[in-house]
This record gives structure tokens, sequence and C-alpha cells, in this order.
């Protein structure tokens, strides 16, 4: 193809995405398009299967059975995000072995919020209340993301994580109203959790690699510090309900604004996580290599189970 035919064509698709088109797998795309979407939707798939795992931990401790219940159903809820979103990104033409490839060996990244300890009940209340409220809080503007499988995925979590939410916020508000140990045990869940789901947004704006052209391909329809204000603008109300205190001394109502302003985040702390050095990554990396290791004989079985059924239907079929 020569460069004007190029060209020709990415203006064509930059119209498209102009008139609010959604892009389909089978259409022409920029391969800067096909790219980014698979970085952050396998990245997205990632977050949701490693998140899995600091709640998991918890199943078999929570206080009661209508609380194992509801946390059951979240952890498989987070284990269906991820292979809708690992299906959506095997639409742009890579494969589920090679996402994992790229999850083990640490090239690809997932979300920094997943490599802090959970250290007791009220964590748990912590992550669906602040953790799931940050996700859902990016997640409603990719319902409306340009491509499509990305999108209508999108459509089925977002309604999803917000039971994640009322679970994690019904749990803050018992021990919030509970004994004087349990209200504490609250505050230092959000004492811990704060700062760590705030970095969850990304980068600010003026350090963020790709939002700018990611707004253009309405692939991101806010940026990371807009969505950050935004969080923080909903959930103060919701501290202040509970009797808790947000663990920011610069955390204070800005009339003239009409938002929060809310004190500096701590930057060196989240691009060492990202990097791989926080409390939790090794271990976090570890389990998932040894769970994926440990289940290769059930893919095994899987693919010998596909095969002679194929081999039967085409011998009946003969
Ligand atoms: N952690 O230029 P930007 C959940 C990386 S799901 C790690 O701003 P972008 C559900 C970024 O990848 C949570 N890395 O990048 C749940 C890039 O590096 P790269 C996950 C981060 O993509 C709840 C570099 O920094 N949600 O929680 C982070 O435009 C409870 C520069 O950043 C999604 O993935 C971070 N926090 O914006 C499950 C939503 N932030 O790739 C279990 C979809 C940034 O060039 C329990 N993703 N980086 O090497 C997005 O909306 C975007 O990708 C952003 C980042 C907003 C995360």
């Amino acid at each position: 193809m020569s460069e004007k035919e190029i060209i020709d064509l990415e203006e064509q698709f930059q119209a498209r995405i102009d008139r609010g088109e959604n892009i389909e797998p089978k259409d022409w795309m920029p391969e800067k398009y096909r790219k980014t979407h698979i970085r952050q939707i396998s990245q997205h798939a990632h977050s949701e299967i490693v998140g899995m795992l600091p709640e998991g931990n918890w199943i078999t401790r929570t206080p009661s059975l209508r609380r194992k219940v509801a946390l059951l159903a979240k952890v498989q809820d987070e284990a269906g995000h991820g292979l809708y979103l690992y299906s959506a990104t095997e639409t742009l033409g890579i494969s589920r072995d090679e996402l994992f490839e790229q999850l083990h060996s640490g090239k690809a990244k997932y979300s920094s919020i997943f490599n802090y300890p959970v250290i007791t009940w009220a964590d748990i209340g912590a992550i669906g209340w602040l953790v799931d409220g940050a996700a859902i809080m990016n997640q409603v503007m990719l319902t409306r993301t340009s491509y499509g499988p990305y999108a209508r995925a999108m459509v089925r979590i977002c309604k999803e994580e917000s039971f994640h939410q009322r679970q994690g916020y019904e749990i803050m508000l018992t021990l919030a109203q509970g004994t004087k140990v349990q209200k504490e045990m609250a505050q230092d869940a959000l004492n811990r959790w704060w700062w760590p789901s705030l970095m969850m947004f990304g980068p600010t704006d003026e350090a963020s690699t790709h939002t700018e052209q990611s707004m253009k391909w309405k692939i991101k329809r806010k940026t990371n510090d807009e969505l950050r204000q935004q969080f923080v603008n909903q959930t103060v109300p919701q501290a202040e309900f509970l009797g808790l205190t947000i663990p920011d001394k610069d955390l204070k109502w800005n009339e003239e604004r009409g938002q929060y302003d809310f004190g500096e985040i701590d930057w060196d702390e989240f691009w060492r996580v990202v990097k791989g050095h926080g409390p939790c990554n090794k271990e976090r990396l570890h389990a998932r290599k040894s769970a994926y290791e440990k289940g290769k004989w059930v893919r095994d079985a899987a693919v010998a189970y596909a095969d002679k059924k194929a081999k039967q239907t085409l011998k009946e079929a003969v």
C-alpha cells in the first residue's frame, strides 16, 4: 500500500471515530490503535485475574456465611471479567498464550493496587468500597470506548462492579458502627488503601504517555486527573457518612472550583510498585505462574477432548 493510501485510510478511520462509530475486529485500523488496545485491554484483564488473589485469600476467613457467599461471588465475577477481556483482546489477533507469557515474564503490567497486602477483614471492605469504586469511575467511560468488543464487555463488567462496591461499603458501614476496635480496623484500612486507590488512575495528565492519543481515538473519554478528581469528590462524603477520616491533611472543599483539593500523591511509590518493587509484586506473580503451571493438565485434557470430539463428528459425517 502506498503512503498516500495509508494516509487516506487513517483519515477515514479518524472520521469514523469522530462520528462516534464503533470499530469492529474486521474493520481496517491503524497498527498503533490495534497495539494500544492489546496493551490496555490485556493489562485490564491481567488486573482482574491478579486482583482475585488478595481477596481470594480471605474466602476461608470471612466472619459469616453471608459474607463468604458475597465474597465468593465477587471473586468469581472477577475471573469472568478477566475472561471477557482476554476474549476481547484475542479479537485483535493475539493468542491467549502470548498474553499469559507477557504477564508471567513481567512485560505486561497489571494495576499497581493489587501489590498491596490485605491484612485484616476491614481491608476487604476497603477494597470493595475504594478499589471497585475507583475501577467503576474509570470503567463507566470505557463502556463508550471506540472499540466495540471492549465497550460491550465493559457494560456487563460495570454492572457487576457496582455490586462489588456496595458489598465493600456495607462491610465498612458495619465495622464503622461496631465496637471501638472494629471502627479502628475500618480507619486503619482506609489509611492504608486511600493513596494506592488514587494511584489506580495512573500518572498525572502531564506525565501520562498515552492519554493524548487515546483521547483522540476515544479509547479514553476522560483523563487520569479528571477521573481521580471525580473519585475524590464522590468518596469524601461517603467517608464522612461512615464517620471515618481520609488520611490527607490537605483535603478540603474548594468553593471556587466546586471540587475538593487534595494532597500530593507519592509518585515515587507509584513507579516503584509499577516497576515490580511493591510489597507483594513477587508473591502475586509467583501465584499466577504457579496456577498456570498447575493448570497445564486441565488445558491438555480440554484440547484432547476437543480433538476427540472433532474426530468423532468427522467420522459420523463420512
Ligand atoms: N498500575 O499513559 P498512561 C479493577 C502505566 S480493574 C500499573 O496514563 P494509559 C477491578 C500504563 O499502563 C483495574 N500501571 O497509560 C477489580 C503505562 O505503561 P505502559 C485496572 C499503570 O493506559 C477491583 C504508563 O503507566 N483497570 O480494579 C497504572 O493511557 C477489585 C503510563 O500511563 C484498568 O486496567 C496503574 N495504576 O492509562 C478487580 C482499566 N496506571 O502500558 C479485583 C483500563 C498507569 O506504556 C478487585 N485501563 N500505568 O507500559 C485504563 O483505563 C488505562 O490503561 C489507565 C492508564 C487509566 C490505567
